[in-house]
């Protein structure tokens, strides 16, 4: 393997404990393996080159673990984290693995679900923040239904709301130093999960009390399972300044979440996908929610940790020789006119502007002339990605 493609701590690479400690098991079979225990996950990651682990309150933490258990449990995992230099940089809070939450958590439909949903987040964020977290993730994973007889969706999304609202209360009364990141999904394991996509999340943080504190986690195969394009909501949530946080992983649309391996599925979107993180200067966590196939044993674990970091780095050597091809920015540069006199008079408003612009003389017959080379462009990005360039 080329040294050219070693992962380095700046690459702030990151798995979740969930990802490395996945037994295989899906809706029609049992486990096909043991998976990484949390210490042997942040032990053998630290090997393959990577930042950190990211956890679910009980991926470490048993939901019934006593308060000495739980502290114990805790004090080991931080050696093992100092130990290795490895850090913490996101916690979320499972609302969904056990029964009580089979109808949802903030927005179920009992108070007391409701109540202990809160709760727990508060809990596994003073977890969070006892390992150095400094964003906490927070996906819906039953927050939806099937029976919509009987739940009000409104009800849903204004107690989403109030779940949100009190949580930041709770970050900024303790002194906490902690951002939220909201990871939608479509759909799985509800029928319908509530605030489905990014660009309704991004709708929603806008409605909150603190929606500075608040920002996205996007997931390539839950955007992609909705048929969307994944690096156009990406582009929104970068633009909006909310993309603090990523879900790396792969999918071919309209399945189920496959969440494999990054850059298995879909090469040239996951090019792309590279390519706004790294041209924009994404600095955060490029975090793998993925896992090995089911058909893997425990060894191929370490095989599918190392390919997702090795095939970023991979993309992000394409993006750097995309960047740098001659032909390649001659092409782009022809796709991308420029007409500065054009571009003042439309960037914004003002009334002698606007009077300008109405009495100009336009003949879209002429415009409709004007070529768009994209064929060229398209090919040489293929031959780029394919290796053929
Ligand atoms: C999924 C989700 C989860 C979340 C995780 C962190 O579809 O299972 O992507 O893996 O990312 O719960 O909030
Ligand atoms: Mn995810
Ligand atoms: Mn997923």
């Amino acid at each position: 393997m080329s040294v050219m493609y070693q992962p380095k701590k700046e690459d702030k690479f990151t798995f979740g404990l969930w990802t490395v400690g996945n037994r295989g098991r899906d809706p029609f079979g049992d486990e096909v393996r043991a998976g990484a225990t949390p210490i042997e996950a942040v032990r053998r990651l630290a090997e393959l080159g990577a930042y950190g682990v990211n956890l679910h309150d009980n991926d470490l933490v048993p939901i019934n673990a006593t308060a000495g258990e739980r502290d114990r449990i805790v004090a080991e995992f931080k050696t093992v984290l100092d130990d290795t230099g490895m850090k913490v940089p996101m916690a979320t809070t499972n609302l969904f693995y056990h029964p009580v939450f089979r109808d949802g958590a903030f927005t179920s439909n009992d108070p007391a679900i409701r109540a202990y949903a809160v709760q727990k987040a508060m809990r596994g964020i003073d977890l969070g923040v006892e390992l150095g977290a400094e964003l906490y993730v927070f996906w819906g994973g039953r927050e939806g239904a099937e029976v919509d007889a009987a739940k009000d969706p409104v009800s849903a999304v204004k107690r989403m709301r109030e779940a949100l609202n009190f949580l930041c209360e709770y970050v900024m009364d303790q002194g906490y130093k902690m951002r939220f990141c909201l990871e939608a999904k479509p759909n799985e394991p509800r029928g319908d999960i509530y605030l489905p996509t990014t660009g309704a999340m991004l709708g929603f943080i806008a409605t909150l009390a603190h929606p500075e504190m608040v920002g996205l986690n996007p997931e390539v195969a839950h955007e992609q399972m909705a048929g969307l394009c994944f690096h156009h909501a990406v582009a929104q949530a970068i633009d909006a300044g909310k993309l603090w946080h990523i879900d790396l992983n792969a999918q071919k649309p309209g399945r189920f979440d496959q969440d494999l391996r990054f850059a298995s599925e879909g090469y040239k979107g996951a090019f792309f996908l590279v390519k706004l993180l790294e041209d924009n200067g994404y600095d955060g966590p490029r975090h793998f929610d993925a896992h090995p196939y089911r058909t893997e044993s425990d060894q191929g674990i370490w095989d599918f940790a190392a390919g997702c970091m090795r095939s970023y780095l991979i993309l992000k050597e394409k993006v750097r020789q995309f960047n740098a091809d001659p032909e390649i920015q001659e092409a782009y540069r022809e796709a991308n006119p420029t007409d500065p006199d054009l571009e003042a008079l439309i960037e914004s408003y003002d009334r002698p502007k606007a009077e300008t612009l109405k009495a100009m003389d336009w003949d879209p017959e002429e415009l409709a002339q004007r070529r768009l080379a994209y064929e060229r462009l398209d090919q040489l990005t293929f031959e780029l990605v394919t290796g053929a360039r």
